[in-house]
């Protein structure tokens, strides 16, 4: 069965924009998946540790057949593909993939928790998050419009080709 998941790509280290834009491209090619839409670019001050650099953060849904498990281990085999180095927690890195949402689906293991507990609260994932899928509930939570409504948009500026945009 094909499941529409949402990943949440994020990364303040060695060219930001350039990690993000190779990782969609290997998410492309993730078996049993499709690549469906595509966030802009957005960058914001560091949330948590305040001392390392802006992070550049997106949001994608790939539609995919891997279980929730499978496609962890595959974001996370890119992760490494990206060089990332575990600096202490919530560090700088390269890269970082979550999984905000899978289907409808709501999971609670040590190694996975799915709708993202973080998803409610950051900016940086909402705001790419109704750019490319407006409609959407949190299962568990709300409707994004709602939580969109309560998340200040501290600092995150979506980046055009050529100029930012503050929104
Ligand atoms: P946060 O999760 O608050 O954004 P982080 O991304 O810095 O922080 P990591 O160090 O990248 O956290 O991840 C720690 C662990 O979180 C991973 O090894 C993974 O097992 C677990 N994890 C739990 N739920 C998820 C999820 N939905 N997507 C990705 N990883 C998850
Ligand atoms: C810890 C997020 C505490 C929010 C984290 C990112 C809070 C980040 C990111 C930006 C982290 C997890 N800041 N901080 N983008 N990841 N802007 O992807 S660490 Cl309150
Ligand atoms: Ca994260
Ligand atoms: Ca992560």
């Amino acid at each position: 069965m094909r499941v529409a998941t949402y990943i949440g790509l994020g990364s303040n280290l060695d060219n930001p924009p350039q990690q993000l834009r190779r990782a969609i491209q290997e998410l492309a090619l993730f078996p049993e998946s499709r690549l469906k839409a595509c966030s802009s670019l957005y960058r914001s001050p560091p949330m948590g540790p305040a001392e390392q650099p802006d992070y550049i953060n997106a949001v994608v849904e790939l539609e995919t057949g891997l279980a929730a498990e499978s496609l962890l281990d595959a974001l996370q085999d890119i992760e490494r593909q990206h060089r990332r180095v575990r600096a202490g927690h919530w560090g700088p890195r390269t890269l970082d993939l979550d999984i905000l949402l899978y289907g409808v689906g709501r999971i609670g293991t040590p190694r996975l928790q799915i709708p993202h507990p973080g998803i409610g609260q950051r900016s940086f994932v909402l705001y790419p998050l109704a750019e490319i899928a407006p409609g959407l509930s949190i299962p568990g939570l709300a409707s994004l419009e709602s939580l969109l409504q309560q998340c200040a948009s501290d600092g995150l500026e979506r980046l055009d080709d050529s100029v930012s945009a503050t929104v």
